[in-house]
């Protein structure tokens, strides 16, 4: 097509291609940015809609507003690479914060144009023929149709909650929630109350509850958790969660200085991966953790005995947690480890024979971390991706997966979601997918697939790395869908900057390609 100067970067007229985002929360967010401001040219050819189900932008910071929601994810990294926020309070942000800050974005740059509120994706099916997504979605009880020719995921992982599989769960009287289903209507205070589970979603909760008036709190607990107060704000200060004062905040506006102030803390995350590395790293970290636990317990046997893990610090999530060891010093919380057997119409009973009366029940018990999608996504074959992720999820570098041509994924199977900087690494990941949505428009591609050889050899080379890393060690994790022994089909195997050169070139040599002429 002569009608293109030939200055142009493409050697073709780029065809009109329609690229559905499924959700509106960071990942979501990243993609609209990019299509909208980042790579103004996609204007020419790419027509985006974001579909998210519920009625406002956010994602997890949205469903998960529980007493005491915090980040544990250092607040000047855990913004959009596009509008850092000079102005974040403390060193970890408040959910509440967060949540501010991603809908004044989303107002400040127009993101969500293209993003159509209350309208669930429910099904996916891929046509070999038109080399398109065929949708169905629903809004206000209504199904439509909808196609596309490149689908993104940006659902997130920990998205559907769990309830704990129980005998009597259902049938407690008192009042009942999760931690990803908060009842901010029921007023806690005066009551008798139950968290189970001691994850972050757990660890938080807990001081929160115990710090209301008239309550009396019981932590159950299976699994003790590494709760380290070390501070890697840089400053040298007890307090694990400083707030910046005015001046720091005002040298955070200067945006050199900012930048510096950011790529500080990047720097000491991207470091911290070493601490995941089995051996004499983690070793010391183990040593420096439990002294420091045995410090925020009184140094009191019994909750030692039952908090201060035997296992390498960070096989389960680390997470900063303050105020949860501290909690257990009140004469109103108290913890149990002894595993639930039942719960009735009114208590939850123990193995070890105890028996708590309570009036609530809270659900800290996490997420179905399958990966499979709660809705059918079905690809080349007829191959349905919830059936073929049903053993374990396998992906090409979590960003795709074989026999789902054109569908590309935001924090899929073994992404860097436990290390490093989240947000950074979705930047990086929208980058490459809006890399092949140029070479998919500007080629005349009909689709592209990442090869099975090479996502089974990925997942392979993960592994090889996994067994030396802590996140394969003797504990019980989400890491590993929840279980103790098995592969880790959540987190990457590498570093930071390890994903970050993987991702940083699309490698179609690792892809079946198919043209449309
Ligand atoms: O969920 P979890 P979460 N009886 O799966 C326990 C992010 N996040 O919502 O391990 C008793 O970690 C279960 O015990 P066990 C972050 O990535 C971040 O807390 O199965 N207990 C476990 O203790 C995090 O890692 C932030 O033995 C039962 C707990 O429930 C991820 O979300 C805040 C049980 C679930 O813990 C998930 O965290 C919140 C039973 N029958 C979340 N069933 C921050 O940034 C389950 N459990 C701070």
């Amino acid at each position: 097509d002569f009608s293109i100067p030939l200055n142009t970067e493409y050697a073709y007229k780029p065809r009109k291609i329609r690229v559905v985002t499924i959700g509106a929360g960071f990942s979501g967010l990243l993609m609209a940015h990019k299509i909208q401001h980042r790579f103004p040219e996609l204007q020419e050819f790419v027509d985006h809609t974001i579909y998210e189900a519920r009625s406002d932008v956010g994602g997890t910071w949205l469903i998960n507003n529980y007493p005491g929601v915090q980040c544990d994810v250092p607040s000047h990294i855990y913004a959009f690479p596009f509008d850092p926020n000079p102005n974040w309070s403390r060193f970890y942000s408040s959910g509440a914060e967060i949540e501010e800050y991603i809908k004044s974005t989303v107002e400040k740059w127009n993101l969500d144009r293209d993003i159509q509120l209350n309208t669930k994706v429910t099904g996916a099916t891929w046509d070999e023929d038109t080399g398109r997504w065929n949708l169905t979605v629903e809004h206000n009880g209504e199904q439509r149709e909808d196609y596309c020719d490149v689908l993104i995921s940006a659902q997130g992982v920990l998205v559907h909650h769990s309830w704990p599989n129980i005998p009597g769960l259902h049938d407690f009287k008192g009042h009942i929630t999760h931690s990803a289903h908060w009842d901010h209507g029921y007023d806690y205070s005066h009551k008798r109350i139950a968290v189970i589970g001691n994850g972050s979603s757990g660890i938080q909760i807990t001081p929160q509850m115990a710090k209301l008036p008239g309550t009396k709190v019981v932590n159950f607990m299976r699994s003790p958790a590494w709760y380290p107060h070390q501070s890697i704000s840089g400053r040298d200060v007890e307090d694990a969660n400083p707030a910046y004062s005015e001046e720091e905040i005002s040298m955070f506006n200067d945006p050199e200085s900012h930048k510096q102030y950011r790529k500080a803390i990047i720097s000491r995350t991207n470091k911290a991966f070493r601490l995941f590395i089995k051996g004499e790293n983690n070793e010391a970290a183990v040593k420096f953790g439990a002294q420091q636990m045995a410090e925020k317990l009184n140094h009191d046997p019994d909750l030692c005995d039952k908090l201060i893990p035997k296992w390498e610090v960070g096989c389960r999530r680390v997470t900063p947690g303050p105020g949860y060891l501290e909690a257990f010093a009140k004469p109103n919380c108290n913890l149990s480890n002894s595993t639930i057997t039942k719960i009735t119409e009114n208590a939850v009973h123990t193995a070890d024979g105890k028996i708590f009366e309570c009036d609530v029940v809270i659900c800290a018990t996490g997420f179905d971390v399958s990966h499979r999608p709660h809705y059918p996504i079905v690809g080349q074959n007829g191959t349905n991706l919830a059936d073929k992720w049903a053993d374990e999820p396998q992906s090409y570098l979590s960003v795709a997966t074989s026999a789902f041509p054109n569908y590309f994924i935001m924090m899929g199977p073994n992404c860097l979601g436990g290390h490093g900087s989240l947000v950074e690494s979705l930047n990086w990941t929208g980058d490459y997918f809006v890399k092949w949505i140029k070479k998919i428009a500007t080629e005349d591609i009909k689709y592209v697939v990442p090869k099975k050889s090479v996502e089974d050899a990925f997942g392979k080379y993960g592994d090889e790395i996994h067994k030396t890393l802590v996140w394969t060690g003797g504990c019980k994790s989400w890491y590993k869908r929840n279980r103790v022994d098995g592969r880790v089909t959540a987190l990457f195997g590498g570093s930071a900057i390890l994903f970050n050169q993987m991702i940083s070139d699309i490698r179609p040599e690792d892809f079946n390609i198919e043209y449309n002429s």
